[in-house]
């Protein structure tokens, strides 16, 4: 329902309501300015409103939420999301700050966010990837960003009193259910939101109907979203919610904030780099970069995951060396002097990255089957127009996407992954 005081905005009540705060109008020029600011909306995800406001000083973006989300108005969807963006920016911005666009306002009320403009070269990596694009730094921006954001939010970073703030601050629920239903459970019924191409792979969307093994693991990783409450993560981090140019890469759109696995994001990150990997090959392009950028998009999931543990281990290696772990790195029991204290990291880390890269493996198959099967495709399949070349790419995607989700402990290495993904796809 409705928040007291809500009123959707549109591009002229946007310039109003900038205008009316004098530190966000202050960006866009001078007093008097205002009739030359230039607004439009460019929202091209599932959820909000997004508006570019461009005046003669600079320009700044203002998100709004309505009470339901953009694709659908019959679903309804907590206008708190505003708030779960704010508070996450501020998060990341603390732990990673040149990776995420700067908070400059937010409005409880209005539901919105105004925001840093990431200007053009700057585009979503989604779409410069669906065009043939290749991102030279991508796999060390995102390892730093994820080992950033999700350790300085983990029990190794944190002191328990901090680590339960935390988790009060960050009760997404709403959020959560939506993810909850969409990702783990309509793929695998009939759900009436549901689409796939048909009738090309009406086979396989039954398939995974009645496929035991997939439902059984899906469920398995559901009940760990539910579950396990190991960091503060971005929730909805794919290649959507990344702006990007060949030097810098943003990461946006921190509405899905909330206290989960650590796999979940990584892993959902790995799938849709694969995601484009399989579209690829049903793209048009100069045939030549395709294979490059296929080459390159394989080496960033490797790059970025052994970069990934890298940063993770020495950000908690330092932290207990420092004598400044947090609650499940603590000095006395692991530290330097403590007895075997060294050994005792050492083993530990290395449990925690064998689980950890376990469900990493399973969620990015259940995150690329989604994306097939569920509510919500990406550009990268829906761009290959020719149904039954879609339909040959999303067969693929989905073969090796259920031996990830059902076989994730059949993989060691990341390695493994990729060599599957390349025999197979
Ligand atoms: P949603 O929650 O609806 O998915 P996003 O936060 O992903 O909304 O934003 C939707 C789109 O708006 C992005 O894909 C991008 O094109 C544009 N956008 C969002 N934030 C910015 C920004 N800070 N600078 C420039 N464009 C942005
Ligand atoms: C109704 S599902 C919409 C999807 O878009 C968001 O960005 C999330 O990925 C969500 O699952
Ligand atoms: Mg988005
Ligand atoms: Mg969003
Ligand atoms: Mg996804």
């Amino acid at each position: 329902s409705n928040i007291r005081g809500f009123r959707a905005l549109n591009v002229d009540s946007v310039k109003e309501y900038l205008a009316e705060h004098e530190d966000l109008a202050a960006r866009l020029g001078p007093s008097g300015s205002q009739s030359s600011w230039e607004v439009r909306e460019v929202g091209d995800g599932n959820i909000n409103y997004v508006y570019i406001v461009e005046g003669p000083s600079g320009a700044v973006v203002l998100k709004q939420g309505l009470p339901y989300i953009r694709i659908a108005h019959d679903w309804p969807l907590t206008q708190e999301r505003a708030r779960f963006e704010a508070d996450a920016l501020r998060e990341q911005a603390r732990l990673c700050p040149e990776h995420v666009p700067e908070l400059y306002h937010f409005d409880a009320q209005l539901c919105l966010i105004v925001m840093q403009y990431l200007p053009p070269p700057h585009d979503v990596a989604r779409r410069a990837l669906t065009n043939g694009k290749i991102y030279p730094k991508l796999a060390q921006h995102l390892a730093t960003f994820m080992a950033r954001t999700l350790f300085g939010t983990s029990l190794f970073a944190l002191d328990a009193k901090t680590w339960r703030e935390q988790l009060a601050k960050f009760q997404n629920g709403d959020i959560c259910k939506l993810t909850e239903q969409v990702i783990f459970t309509d793929p695998y019924f009939t759900a009436p939101v549901n689409r796939h191409t048909s009738p090309q792979l009406d086979d396989l969307a039954a398939r995974f109907q009645s496929d035991v093994q997939a439902k059984v693991a899906a469920t398995a990783l559901k009940a760990r979203f539910m579950e396990r409450q190991q960091a503060l993560l971005h929730g909805d981090l794919h290649t959507g919610s990344l702006m990007c140019t060949d030097d810098t890469t943003y990461v946006i759109d921190a509405e899905f904030a909330f206290c989960g696995p650590i796999a979940f994001d990584v892993g959902k990150m790995i799938a849709n780099l694969l995601i484009a990997y399989f579209a690829s090959w049903g793209l048009e392009a100069a045939e030549a970069s395709r294979q490059q950028q296929r080459q390159w998009l394989l080496q960033v999931t490797k790059d970025m995951w052994h970069l990934f543990e890298q940063e993770f281990r020495s950000l908690w290696t330092a932290a207990v060396k420092q004598g400044k772990g947090g609650e499940l790195a603590l000095d006395v029991l692991f530290g330097t002097k403590a007895p075997a204290g060294t050994e005792t990291v050492q083993a530990l880390q290395d449990k925690f990255f064998k689980e950890l890269f376990r469900d990493c493996v399973s969620y990015a198959g259940a995150v690329i089957i989604r994306r097939i099967l569920g509510i919500a495709h990406v550009i990268d399949y829906e761009s290959i127009k020719d149904a039954n070349e879609r339909a040959a790419v999303e067969r693929v995607s989905l073969e090796v996407a259920r031996s990830f989700l059902v076989e994730a402990e059949a993989f060691e290495s990341i390695e493994a992954v990729v060599l599957h993904v390349q025999m197979e796809g």
